[in-house]
Order: structure tokens, then C-alpha cells, then sequence
């Protein structure tokens, strides 16, 4: 399987995350891409290619023109506003306070721009950010054009961002653009699997009223785990959209052996669905000692996991998402692509 990657990731390097009331170094960090790629030579698993160049336009398809010129102004204006650390939202337009006005102050704006307080924007995040588009639709590319399978090894990940809000490490959402660039190469139907161990909230949001895209999630109860307010199993789409989204929220400590059941649901709903294309948002912070998450996979059971996603039979496009364990980040990645292979080949 070809993996589609740009060193170009590094430029997303911020050095504060805000969590337990500190300013840690953020667990989404360069070298988890590094243990990832030395997997991948380790395996053997194929060739490595750079991005492409790709319009703005493609990434518009899913994201609001406004919230991506945010993006690309929001540390020059944090920084001309005078501030010395990262740039970090600290005020909504909440519940009491509902307001669509988009502020002048990088402080309102960066409040109306994000859906979590965690995530800051330092220098070179939105440039990393575009770079981890590029890297979605090359990869979207290659299954066009008839291969059975593809890796984007997207740095920074994607699927909590909505159509105008970043957060939860993510700025835009890659499977969505990648998603978006499969219907427009001639898909009629895309199905999307969000495995990462966070509800893909962005993903789902975006294509929630459309019935050309079946968004299925396995992840964390949001009773108990980010982003606690959307992933519930009543959520199964709107409109043109209403049954063309599954959540499986599933309890602390679960072990591959109740995961498993649910990848055999969600692999039930999407034969259903019929569809032409399979994306993967393939988080493995489901790994038992990953720091941020609460599943007990085991790095083995990573190779049943593909071994069962290949059995759907579809192209399929994995798109990096989370995993925080660093040091076990890519033989985990690795054994979903191994997995899926063995069964392929
Ligand atoms: N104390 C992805 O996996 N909350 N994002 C972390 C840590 C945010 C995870 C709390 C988790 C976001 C792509
Ligand atoms: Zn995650």
C-alpha cells in the first residue's frame, strides 16, 4: 500500500496544551509521525510519495471560506494584539450568550472559530494544516484512479474539525475533504469509518443532512470522553441525511473483544449502504496505553482490525487521526495497514 506523506507536518510544532489546568507539551506532537514512518519501513508495507499541489477550492467544498482565512490570519493577529504564548480560545458565544456576530478581537474570534479550548494555534499550524489536506486528497487521488488502497498520513489530524471550528488537535478535516474529493471523481457513495477512539464529531456534522455519505463512529462514551457533546447513539442523521449515521459509544475499559462487535455493526451498515469508496479515520488512541483514552486494544488486535475492515471488499482510504502512545504509534498504525493487506493479497 502506497502512503502519501510531506515532512511539511513539523510546521504544526506548538508547544502548549491546555489540560488538567497546565500548559503541558501537546500530546499531538511531531515525532508520533517519525515512530509512524519508521513502521512503515519496518514492514515493508510500500512506497512513500509526496502530496500534490490542490485548489483551495477542494477544502471549501467542507469548510466555510471565512473559517479558513481565520486560519490562515489568526497568529498574526495574536500576535500583533500583543501576547507573548500561544494563541488560545478563552471565551464562546455560549448558551446564554448565542451571538452569530463574528468579533473584530483575535479573542472573540478565536471563541467563535473553535469548539474546544485545548488546541492552540502557534506559528506554522495553518500552513501544516493545508499541507494535511494535500496529503488527504493525493491519497483520495490514488483510489480514483483504481488503487485498491492508500494511506494519508495526515499530521495534523482532522475529524473534530466542523465546517467553520477547529479543535481537539484538528484544523481541517481531512477525511471529510478527502471524502468530498472521492464523490467528485465520480463516487456516488462514500462510506466513512471513524475508528480513532474520539467521536468524530467535525465529520459528522458535516455531511449529517447528506445521504451520499454514510458516517459511522465506534469511540468513547461522550458521557465520559471527548467531545462529551456530540457521539450519541440517537444521532442518526437530518433530513435527506436521517439513517445515514451510526454512533457506537462504548464504556471505559472495553477490550477488542466488545470493539470487535461493534466493526461488525458498523461493516453491516456500510455493506448496506453500498458504497463505492471506504474512508478510514484510523485513530489507534483505542491502544490500551494510550495516555489520553480509555479502551484496552492491544497492539496485535490493530492486525484483526484491518483483517475485518478488508473484508467490506471497497477501496479503502485510511486517514491518519490521533494516537498518543508515541512509542507505539506505528507498529499499531502499521498492523491495521499489515491487516488489511494479508487479507487483500
Ligand atoms: N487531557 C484526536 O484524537 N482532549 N483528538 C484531551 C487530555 C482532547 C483528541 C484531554 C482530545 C482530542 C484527533
Ligand atoms: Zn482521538
Amino acid at each position: 500500500m502506497k502512503t502519501v506523506y510531506s515532512p511539511d507536518h513539523r510546521l504544526r510544532n506548538a508547544k502548549t496544551e491546555l489540560t488538567g489546568g497546565q500548559l503541558v507539551t501537546p500530546f499531538e506532537c511531531p515525532q508520533r509521525v517519525d515512530y509512524v514512518l519508521a513502521a512503515i519501513a519496518a514492514q515493508h508495507l510500500g512506497d512513500i510519495i509526496a502530496p500534490s499541489q490542490w485548489p483551495r477550492a477542494l477544502i471549501e467544498k467542507v469548510h466555510n471560506p471565512d473559517y479558513l482565512r481565520f486560519l490562515d490570519s489568526a497568529w498574526q493577529l495574536w500576535i500583533q494584539a500583543g501576547n507573548q504564548g500561544e494563541a488560545m480560545p478563552n471565551i464562546w458565544p455560549s448558551r446564554s450568550m448565542p451571538s452569530q456576530r463574528i468579533p473584530n478581537h483575535i479573542d472573540g474570534q478565536l471563541g467563535h472559530y473553535s469548539l474546544a479550548g485545548e488546541t492552540s494555534i502557534s506559528l506554522g499550524t495553518a500552513e501544516a494544516a493545508w499541507v494535511s489536506a494535500k496529503v488527504a486528497l493525493s491519497g483520495a487521488q490514488l483510489i480514483s484512479q483504481s488503487e485498491g488502497s492508500a494511506f494519508s498520513l495526515c499530521r495534523p489530524p482532522g475529524h473534530h474539525a466542523s465546517r467553520d471550528q477547529f479543535g481537539g488537535y484538528c484544523f481541517i478535516n481531512n477525511a471529510a475533504v478527502a471524502t468530498q474529493k472521492l464523490l467528485d471523481d465520480g463516487a456516488q457513495k462514500v462510506a466513512i469509518l471513524d475508528v480513532d477512539f474520539h467521536h468524530g464529531n467535525g465529520t459528522q456534522d458535516i455531511f449529517y443532512q447528506r445521504d451520499d455519505v454514510l458516517f459511522c463512529s465506534i469511540h468513547g462514551d461522550p458521557m465520559e470522553a471527548f467531545p462529551y457533546f456530540l457521539g450519541f447513539s440517537d444521532e442518526t442523521g437530518q433530513d435527506q441525511g436521517q439513517g445515514f449515521n451510526l454512533n457506537l459509544p462504548l464504556p471505559r475499559g472495553t477490550p477488542y473483544s466488545v470493539w470487535k462487535n461493534a466493526l461488525t455493526t458498523a461493516l453491516a451498515k456500510i455493506s448496506g449502504f453500498r458504497a463505492d469508496a471506504l474512508v478510514i479515520s484510523l485513530g489507534v488512541d483505542t491502544f490500551e496505553n494510550d495516555p489520553i483514552s480509555f479502551f484496552k486494544l492491544k497492539s496485535d488486535d490493530f492486525l484483526d482490525m484491518g483483517m475485518n475492515i478488508a473484508k467490506a471488499g471497497l477501496p479503502t482510504l485510511f486517514i491518519m487521526e490521533g494516537g498518543y502512545a508515541v512509542e507505539e504509534i506505528g507498529i499499531n498504525t502499521v498492523n491495521v495497514l499489515k491487516g488489511f493487506e494479508n487479507l487483500t493479497l
